[in-house]
């Protein structure tokens, strides 16, 4: 029986404080499944809605999370290829139109009427998340929810961006910003596309994190390197720079460096969105080498099964921390720092 009430961290208005407390859980629209949320990722774009540093406002009261794993508990009338007790992801893209120029071509994350978990729509820092059914992730029942939750933002995002970088098997990929939540999935979809990585971030812990437990070829400390740029490019075989840059860092920096690094003809995938921040690049340079700089945002439909198709085998498996849904401050403070080595994952039920 689903329960008329519900423990949810609630954003009231933008700057915070989040609070847990109880709410009404909701019921679903015709074409929309209610899945009860048993653990979600946190993931800096959360954190983001919470300081509202974005040019794009969110619904407020808002429950943000867009990481959530759980059960099918109700079901719409019009839903049909979905049944209560099946396990669903709950992502970013809530829902899209299906029918625009974007939705018509598979690039549903650019549909303009798409709907955004934890940030247009209540998310999944509750223990019943309502999606449309038509996005919601299809999970096999014998995938660990925990683990594939940080999959279900992180993992489709840097799968997405490493199939627009270009990068081929045997290549070598920069991931900036590699100790994160998206950084460390990033490096494990590399690693299993038979990219070479090379990690760039800072601090002993992400350090061993990338190249003990991640497969990174190489550690670049952004902090302490004299020389970000010619560490990189010496960190690749041929001394040229590697093929790839996937950026995923929430500093502006990176994204003014990276053209500089990348081999001639590499392509540099701008993924994160620090506040307010400009890409930039020297044009003499940029021609000359022939570089492409482009963004990737999220996954769609076919995305996220293929993304999940690979943690499903085994390829997939990244460092993460489960603590309780009422500790989401705690997890907020430490992404704000800096200090997280991969991704928190809440557990609803505490
Ligand atoms: O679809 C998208 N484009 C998408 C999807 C999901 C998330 C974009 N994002 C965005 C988030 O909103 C956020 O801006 O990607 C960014 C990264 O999210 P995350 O991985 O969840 O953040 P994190 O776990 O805090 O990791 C960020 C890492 O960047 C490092 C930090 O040390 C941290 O490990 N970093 C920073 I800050 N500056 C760096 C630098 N100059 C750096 N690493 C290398 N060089
Ligand atoms: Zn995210």
């Amino acid at each position: 029986t689903i329960p008329e009430k519900q423990w949810a961290q609630v954003i009231e208005k933008t700057g915070g404080p989040v609070e847990y407390k109880e709410i009404p859980v909701q019921k679903p629209g015709p074409d929309e499944v209610l899945v009860n949320i048993k653990y979600s990722g946190v993931c800096h774009t959360d954190l983001h809605a919470l300081k509202g540093d974005w040019p794009l406002p969110t619904k407020l009261p808002l429950v943000g999370g867009h990481e959530g794993a759980g059960v099918v508990v109700a079901r719409g009338g019009l839903v049909q290829d979905i049944e209560v007790g099946d396990h669903a992801g709950v992502k970013w893209i809530n829902g899209s139109c299906l029918v625009c120029d974007f939705c018509q071509q598979s690039d549903e994350p650019l549909c303009p009427k798409a709907l955004l978990s934890g940030y247009t729509v209540d998310g999944s820092f509750q223990q019943y998340a309502i999606a449309k059914a038509a996005h919601v992730a299809r999970l096999d029942k014998d995938t660990p929810l925990d683990a594939v939750a940080p999959v279900l933002c992180a993992g489709i995002t840097v799968y997405k961006g490493l199939k627009e970088s270009g990068a081929s098997p045997g290549q070598s990929v920069a991931i900036v910003g590699a100790g994160g939540g998206l950084g460390s999935l990033a490096q494990q979809y590399a690693k299993a596309m038979g990219l070479r990585v090379i990690a760039i971030d800072t601090g002993d812990e992400k350090k061993k994190m990338c190249l003990e437990q991640l497969g990174a070829s190489a550690f670049v400390d952004f902090a302490t390197s004299k020389n970000v740029v010619k560490e990189v490019q010496e960190a690749t075989q041929d001394g040229l720079g590697p093929h790839a840059v996937i950026l995923v860092a929430v500093t502006e920096k990176p994204f003014q460096q990276a053209a500089e690094y990348v081999r001639p003809r590499g392509t540099v995938v701008c993924i994160g969105l620090p506040a307010g921040a400009y890409l930039r690049a020297p044009v003499f340079e940029s021609v000359i080498k022939m570089v492409t700089i482009k963004g990737s945002y999220v996954g769609n439909r076919r995305d996220t099964t293929e993304a999940l198709g690979f943690f499903r085998r085994g390829l997939i498996k990244a460092p993460f921390k489960v603590v309780g849904l009422s500790e989401l401050q705690k997890v907020y403070d430490l992404m704000h720092e800096g200090k997280i080595a991969g991704r928190y994952v809440l557990d609803t039920s505490k």
